[in-house]
């Protein structure tokens, strides 16, 4: 299978996860900070340096045929307690990262927001305080602005879903509270809220380039698709992570079916799921301006009914087999025999990826563009004299090529593909034994070595053939 000429081949990269200089160069603190540091296991700092060596990645990027680079701005560079204060030395390194992104040919794909919400907000109340959704309003404003010249592709948010599920739900990111849905789906709708006000200030501001949202979205499939019990089990999944944002960002407003999920979920809490009027207003105008939808797939889930109370185990630590997923009111994820899975138990179904597209398309066929923004294997690699060879990762993302190459044959408007991630880098809630890089980063040396998968893809990128 062929991809088109102007497919994008590109590499993906998170500010967190790849710049270090986390508390310095004037850049405030993130609600990541104090948590590692509370935990005491894994450090942002240095990360893969990427502040120091962007000029190394991109050289690597345009000789191995990367012609897109996904980026976040670390809201916190900008403005240190997330408003007021600009600190111009972060400022600066945009403008420089991005007139290194021209140079060396890479197309820079910019995301607002990657898991980094500035801790003084955060300590407020995140975006559950409507107050941090006025200040990312303001922040999105600053920064069409001031990179209108450089910047061409703006997505506002990275994973809502992500974000607030391991904020409230599994506990794994902060404020690492556990087992509380409402709150979890109220995050969402504010964040929903934020993403929406970006985009009218982007379009009414009349700037340049394009702008959407990225969202997580795995696919939901019952373990038995006889029994009418796993089936509501996968529906009320999907409805609360993927349908729920889709039919925010896309029909602007929440579908009865998502309603009633919702509403389902609420009254289990003896709460009611009431957004505000204004809120919707915002949303509903938003939804005809988005230009693109970035999809973030790692893997699908088998859903089977349970009855019982809440139960989840993170496995962080790529012992296979560790994973527990039990949701009250929605259902348990269980492996499903003859599909494989990472050591961190994610399960590796590529076709999973192509139902996505096609049901987007299908509902929700004001869609425009798609980018795969994130997919990507994590692998514990084997570095043997700077030569690494990662076959299992380099099998993932061709049979993944190739489910996108069927969506597209089939009518999808797919434009490019980014691998999580371009090099190593520093992964949330596993530390830095779960590589994903297609170059490998020794984190002492902070020297670079192409793993067997960055040859293979400057390949791909070459010759398009999947
Ligand atoms: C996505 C995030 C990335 C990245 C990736 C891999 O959800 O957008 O930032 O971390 O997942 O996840 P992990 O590092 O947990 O394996």
């Amino acid at each position: 299978m062929k991809l088109p000429d102007t497919f994008i081949f590109g590499g993906a990269t998170a500010a967190y996860q790849c710049e270090g200089e986390s508390k310095t160069h004037g850049k405030g603190k993130t609600a990541w900070d104090d948590y590692l540091e509370d935990q005491g296991w894994f450090s942002p700092d240095p990360a893969s340096d990427f502040y120091h060596q962007y000029p190394e990645d991109l050289k690597l990027c345009r000789e191995f045929g990367i012609n897109g680079i996904r980026i976040s701005i670390a809201w916190s560079r900008i403005f240190p307690t997330g408003e007021g204060q600009i600190n111009k030395e972060g400022v600066d390194f945009y403008h420089k990262m991005f007139l290194a992104c021209r140079d060396y040919g890479v197309e820079p794909f910019v995301t607002l927001h990657h898991f980094d919400t500035p801790d003084a907000l955060h300590k407020n109340g995140d975006f559950l305080n409507p107050h941090t959704i006025d200040c990312f309003e303001q922040y999105a404003k600053f920064c069409f602005e001031e990179y209108k010249d450089e910047v061409k592709y703006w997505f506002t948010f990275n994973e809502i879903w992500p974000v607030s599920e391991n904020q409230y739900t599994t506990g794994t990111f902060p404020p690492g509270e556990k087992y509380n849905l409402t709150k979890t789906i109220e995050s969402l709708h504010a964040m929903i809220t934020a993403h929406a006000k970006a985009v009218i200030a982007f379009k009414e501001g009349g700037y340049p380039g394009r702008i959407g949202i990225i969202h997580s979205l795995e696919t939901k499939y019952p373990y038995d698709a006889s029994k009418a019990e796993d089936v509501l089990a996968a529906e009320r999944s999907d409805a609360v992570s993927n349908k729920f944002l889709l039919d925010a960002t896309f029909l602007g407003h929440y579908s009865e079916e998502t309603l009633d999920h919702i509403n389902f979920l609420f009254g289990l809490d003896g709460k009611e799921f009431k957004p505000n009027l204004e809120d919707m207003d915002v949303i509903r105008k938003a939804a005809k301006y988005n230009d693109c939808l970035g999809i973030n797939y790692y893997q699908s889930h088998f859903l089977r009914a349970y009855a019982g109370e809440s139960q989840i185990h993170h496995n962080g630590t790529g012992a296979k087999g560790t994973a527990v997923n039990r949701i009250k009111g929605i259902g348990e994820q269980v492996l499903k025999e003859g599909i494989d899975r990472t050591d961190w138990d994610w399960l590796i179904y590529p076709e999973g990826l192509c139902d996505m597209i096609l049901r987007i398309k299908h509902d929700y066929p004001n869609y425009k563009e798609i980018y795969i923004t994130e997919n990507g294997m994590g692998y514990k690699d084997d570095f043997e004299d700077g030569t690494i060879d990662d076959s299992p990762r380099i099998d993932y993302i061709k049979r993944h090529l190739q489910w996108i190459a069927k969506a597209m044959e089939k009518g999808a408007n797919v434009k490019g593909y980014f691998v999580w991630s371009l090099m190593d880098m520093f992964s949330w809630s596993n530390g830095y034994n779960k590589r994903y890089g297609l170059f490998y980063v020794d984190y002492k040396t902070q020297k670079r070595y192409p793993k067997k998968s960055a040859y293979w893809y400057k390949e791909i990128s070459k010759t398009k053939e999947v």
